[in-house]
């Protein structure tokens, strides 16, 4: 694929990082269009949460934070913006004063994008996102998941409401956008509302790993373990940076002490390598309760650390499109997230 210079991030050799406006790694601004494989986009949407607010602000505070990333992996070598189009898409539509119009709005919104072969990377706002992301991207299959979060978001209500962020995991379960037995569930801890806090994933058949499980088996092993449940299909990311140690992530919502560490978040990402990825977030950084910063930058880091695999896994699945329409002319390709090939 020649590399289309629309979708080039500025070169910081010849516009410095700290010029011009912000955009996901200073990506090119772009709309909804199929010559796009990747959108970064913004939900800046916190109307789901219960304690502190501020998520709404996370596109904004990431987007300036991305203004230091560069374009190629230290580890895999992945380039990203060579393998594919990437593009800010901005921001998904919300009414700051209607929970259940933003989620219509956010879900329409993802099912255009969606439709034009585009493998969305959502910033939030607040854990309720992946809700009409998943309406919007899984309505045609149940995929797997993999869930980093100190909260296992299943509680069944909060407040008489059905849709928040403490629940988006039960409603994607219970609306069969998600295969139970291709869910990981890791970070999980901090005091519980009550006993049976977390039953609801165990009882759906979740692979769960608690901080207190990760520390006894250890990095290598909790990777085996998300690589055997997440096997083969389309997977989605769903990122909670409150999943992360509060030490290197203050800047949220609902924050646990005892979390993991950015360096271990980006190992256990990076083990995605290889698998069908078709979306992701990362949710609840809330910049303005952190004045150091760090939060953002965390989290511009780990967004990049899915750009990379994702468009590993976007390239590799257009290939395979390819191949299975050359070998059997006529069929549809196999696996999605499913774009015409371009040559
Ligand atoms: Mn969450």
């Amino acid at each position: 694929m020649p590399r289309d210079e629309r979708f080039q991030p500025r070169d910081a050799s010849v516009s410095p990082r700290f010029a011009d406006v912000a955009t996901f790694m200073r990506c090119q601004r772009h709309e909804i269009s199929e010559d796009i494989d990747i959108g970064l986009i913004g939900v800046p949407f916190d109307l789901g949460t219960n304690y502190r607010v501020g998520a709404r602000h996370g596109p904004a505070g990431v987007r300036e934070a991305s203004r230091l990333i560069r374009r190629i992996h230290p580890t895999s070598g992945i380039k990203p913006f060579d393998i594919c189009n990437v593009a800010d898409l901005g921001d998904a539509p919300v009414n700051p004063l209607d929970l259940d119009a933003s989620i219509r709005m956010i879900e329409d919104h993802f099912a255009a994008l969606h439709g034009a072969g585009i493998v969305p990377i959502a910033v939030g706002g607040d854990h309720t996102i992946p809700i009409p992301i998943l309406r919007a991207i899984a309505k045609d299959r149940p995929v797997g998941v993999f869930h980093v979060d100190a909260h296992a978001d299943t509680l069944d209500e909060m407040f008489g409401t059905k849709v928040n962020h403490a629940t988006f995991m039960r409603r994607a379960t219970e609306e069969g956008l998600i295969d139970p037995k291709r869910v990981v569930q890791i970070g999980l801890r901090g005091s519980r509302f009550g006993e049976d806090d977390i039953q609801y994933g165990q009882d759906a058949g979740y692979t769960l790993i608690t901080m207190d499980d990760y520390e006894d088996m250890g990095r290598a092993k909790a990777i085996e373990i998300i690589g055997a449940t997440l096997g083969d299909g389309p997977i989605y990311i769903s990122l909670d940076i409150d999943g992360l140690d509060p030490a290197h992530a203050i800047g949220t919502g609902v924050p646990e002490i005892g979390g993991l560490l950015p360096r271990d978040m980006q190992v256990m990402l990076r083990s995605l390598r290889g698998q069908e990825l078709i979306g992701a977030d990362i949710s609840e950084v809330a910049p303005a309760l952190d004045p150091s910063g760090l939060t953002c930058v965390t989290a511009a880091n780990l967004m990049f650390e899915m750009l990379c695999v994702i468009a590993d896994s976007v390239a590799a699945h257009r290939k395979g499109a390819r191949d299975a329409s050359s070998a059997d002319a006529g069929s549809a390709p196999a696996r999605s997230p499913a774009r015409p090939p371009r040559s």
